[in-house]
């Protein structure tokens, strides 16, 4: 695709912004995330109301943090239990800044386009309900009322209730969630896509097939108990930063750690624990990985297929259980040890040797933690990969006891939650069933459209209306210029949000922006005291109850969002009193009780500091799946091929941004300062081309020829695999082709974008 044709306002501006680099971190917090935390939260919230709202966060009864969802220690919680970037986040959120209709009436949706990400986070908060009419530049306010008869006059004239699809970000609260889904199949479809489909989804369908559950079966406590951690494609320093007191305690309780990552992430290497004085003031750190594999990007199920043969070959299997508790070994076991070795040695980057010392600590070990996150999921054959993972934890008998066991790292704060909740555009038969007894109507059947599916049907005319609750559907998705059409075509988009994102001005014929209540803040919906439910990365359900005043008395609820947009749009259709449940969240859990297996006395529960567990069968050893046992797989390695001249990127998370919210523009780990427009290669890649640091080249994807552009990024050296490049999402979404998917889940393949770099004359 030329760039002519685009649509420019889908993109960050191309201006850069002054890089500078120093040699990346090799040790993770310490004081410069205290001082970074501080900046950021007294800066935009102000220093007594933000000191206030960090005291509370992931305090038992206080706020959940609205940033990622790595769990909180079940006993007792330190005094601060946040890191730089939840603090970062709260202060996003709890900004004192407004974004009024004033602001909206001198400033068009062009000229906000041309606003980078960056600027747009630092509007403000949103304070009422907008529109923008058709043929308009400028968004005006609107009444709720007509706000919501407008969506319900959209939605009931469609052709089909098909013709609707309802995007999920994983931020939103279970009640508000469990609502939304009920109303959009009462509205009678299963276009429900989410943030889920960009991001685990992966992790959900193989862990499902192979031990029965798409969860991981891990508690916070297993850490202190375990052998062997491995982490593979996760940046936790950054992303989850409290694991790091997790590994912490590991390592002090004995435990080793292996990083699998094309790059040495600081959070991996070591860690200063800001809560112990030494640490903080730089005195001592803990050493975190005893061995580090910098495997080719998508090299990840070569090198387990490696491992996998070792240690099958020395039959350093856990017989008695492979034996009671699992099936299809025999079949693994043939494949692997007819693999060759030089296909594993190619792709995975890592010497035979190598591959060979680590199968042989992990065939000394019983009791292995494996965490992974996007670096594995994001990929063709992602599904194949987590399952050759799978296959390494059966072997050594490493699930189903403690100190041992699957942790997937879930991103968004809820995103697990809301999955539970039925936000799925493929639920289980028996989640449909217990809706249509719970209420008494018939939910459709056919599967509906995930994200990707969403953007087809949206460029060739068959969803027409597009309503989010929260995220930013056009930033995060693939091929950002495609998905620009796609919401150009529609005759109604629809956004609830907290601030301004790009998906607000590539619009629909109308677009409406919907503000409401941040997680931090006190919610009074029926003019009673609410609090909402989450679930973590490890199966917690938790309440969280903001303490802040509003940021506009005009913002409403998710929940009273949804239930009046229901209330509107099915009218007498629909027989459940969706205001009565907007007006005591207990009477919505009360629902979920009966329709989610393991919410029993969800409402007592949920009350009790800290919350309760979900059941979860492969924790104590039982295997849900059809034949009653945890499952091998076997898959054939995929083959990775470049052409010359062609690498293959993978598009990262700074240290500085929350998905495609970015608070800044330093990725101070990495040493890379005040610029995101940046690509990172190995200095043999970069001479080969006679290229230099901080050339500027544009980047050019590759996809069963088709090809799409990203204008002027800085190279930087890095110490990155041959053949491996690096750059920062969104910025280079534009470049993720919308076809190149995860084999199983849809997933779109954001860490392996076949890509050219062009010197600009
Ligand atoms: N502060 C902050 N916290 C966040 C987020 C955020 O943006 N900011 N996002 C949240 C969300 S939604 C999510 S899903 C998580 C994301 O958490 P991560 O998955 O940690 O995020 P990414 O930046 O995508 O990092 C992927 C890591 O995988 C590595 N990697 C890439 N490709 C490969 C590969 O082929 N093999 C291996 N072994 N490694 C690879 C990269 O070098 C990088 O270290 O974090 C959540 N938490
Ligand atoms: N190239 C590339 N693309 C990716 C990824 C990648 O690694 N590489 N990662 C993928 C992953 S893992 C994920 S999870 C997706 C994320 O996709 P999304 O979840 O769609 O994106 P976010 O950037 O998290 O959404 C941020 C927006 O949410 C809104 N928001 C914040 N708080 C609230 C709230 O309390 N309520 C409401 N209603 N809105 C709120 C804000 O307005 C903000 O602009 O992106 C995916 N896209
Ligand atoms: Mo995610």
């Amino acid at each position: 695709m030329g760039r002519e044709d685009t649509i420019p306002a889908a993109e960050c501006p191309e201006a850069f912004t002054g890089l500078r680099t120093t040699e990346p971190a090799t040790t993770a917090a310490g004081m410069p995330a205290v001082v970074s935390s501080m900046r950021h939260v007294w800066g935009e919230a102000g220093v007594a109301r933000g000191t206030r709202t960090l005291m509370l966060l992931n305090q038992k009864g206080g706020v959940d943090c609205p940033s990622c969802a790595w769990p909180d220690p079940d006993g007792s919680r330190s005094m601060t239990e946040f890191c730089e970037n939840g603090a970062k986040a709260v202060a996003w959120e709890t900004d004192t800044r407004r974004l009024t209709p004033d602001f909206f009436r001198t400033h068009s949706i062009d000229a906000l386009g041309q606003l980078s990400d960056y600027e747009h986070g630092q509007l403000g908060r949103l304070t009422e309900p907008l529109v923008l009419r058709p043929g308009s530049r400028h968004y005006e306010p609107i009444s709720w009322d007509d706000a919501f008869q407008l969506i319900a006059a959209e939605l009931n004239g469609l052709a089909s209730p098909h013709e609707a699809a309802f995007y999920t970000s994983g931020r939103t609260g279970n009640e508000a969630a469990f609502l939304y889904q009920l109303f959009v199949r009462q509205f009678g479809t299963n276009n429900l896509p989410d943030c889920s489909n960009m991001c685990h989804e992966s992790s959900g369908v193989a862990l499902s097939q192979t031990v029965g559950i798409g969860k991981g079966t891990v508690k916070l406590d297993d850490f202190e108990k375990a052998q062997l951690i491995l982490i593979l494609g996760q940046n936790p320093g950054t992303n989850h930063p409290r694991m790091l007191t997790a590994l912490q305690a590991a390592k002090r309780a004995g435990a080793r750690i292996v990083a699998i990552n094309p790059l040495k992430e600081a959070g991996l290497l070591a860690f200063r624990n800001p809560q112990e004085p030494g640490q903080l003031l730089g005195l001592s750190r803990t050493a975190l990985a005893d061995r580090y594999l910098q495997v080719k990007i998508g090299g990840d199920q070569a090198l387990l297929q490696g491992l996998l043969k070792h240690l099958i070959e020395r039959n350093a299997w856990d017989s008695a259980f492979v034996s009671a508790q699992t099936d299809g070994f025999d079949r693994l076991r043939n494949a692997v040890t007819q693999l060759a070795w030089d296909p594993i040695v190619e792709q995975s980057g890592i010497a035979r040797d190598q591959i060979e010392a680590l199968a042989e600590e992990i065939g000394s070990c019983d009791r292995i933690i494996a965490c992974w996150a996007m670096g594995l999921t994001q990929h063709k054959h992602a599904v194949p990969t987590i399952q050759e993972l799978v296959n390494l934890l059966l072997l050594r008998g490493s699930i189903g006891k403690p100190g041992a066991g699957l942790c997937p790292v879930r991103g968004h704060s809820n995103v697990q939650g809301d999955r539970t909740m039925g936000i799925w555009e493929h639920p289980p038969v028996w989640f449909l069933d217990a809706i249509e007894r719970e209420f008494g109507f018939a939910p459709p059947r056919e599967t509906g459209f995930h994200t990707v599916d969403t953007i087809r049907a949206m460029l060739d005319h068959r969803v027409k209306v597009f309503f989010a609750l929260g995220g930013n559907f056009l930033s995060a998705t693939p091929d950002t210029q495609a998905t620009a059409r796609g919401l150009q075509n529609c005759s109604l988009t629809v956004h609830v949000s907290i601030k301004l994102n790009r998906s607000h001005l590539v619009t629909g014929r109308t677009a409406l922006i919907l503000p409401c209540l941040g997680r931090t803040e006190r919610d009074h919906s029926g003019g009673k005291e609410q609090f909402v439910t989450t679930e973590n990365s490890m199966g917690v359900i938790q309440l969280s109850r903001g303490s802040l005043a509003p940021a506009s008395p005009h913002l409403l609820s998710e929940v009273e969002i949804v239930a009046r947009l229901a209330t509107a749009t099915l009218g007498s259709r629909s027989a459940i009193p969706w205001l009565e449940l907007a007006a005591d969240y207990d009477r919505i859990r009360d629902h979920i009780e009966r329709v989610v297996p393991g919410f029993t006395d969800y409402n007592q529960r949920v009350r009790q500091p800290g919350g309760f567990y979900l059941p979860n069968k492969p924790r104590e050893g039982q295997f849900p799946t059809a034949t009653g046992k945890a499952r091998f797989t076997t898959s054939p390695l995929v083959e990775l091929r470049l052409a010359p001249g062609q690498l293959a990127m993978m598009t990262i998370r700074t240290h500085d941004q929350f998905n495609t919210t970015v608070y800044g523009l330093e990725d101070r780990y990495r040493g890379i300062h005040h610029e995101r427009r940046v690509v990172l290669l190995n200095r043999e890649d970069i001479a080969e081309r006679n290229l230099k640091p901080g050339d500027v080249v544009d980047l050019v994807s590759h996809y069963h020829g088709e090809t799409r552009r990203a204008n002027r990024f800085l190279i930087v050296e890095y110490d990155i695999p041959r053949g491996c490049a690096a750059t920062y999402f969104p910025e280079t979404n534009v470049l993720v082709p919308l076809n190149s998917t995860a084999d199983g889940s849809h997933t779109p393949t954001s860490k392996y974008v076949i890509m050219t770099v062009e010197k600009l004359q």
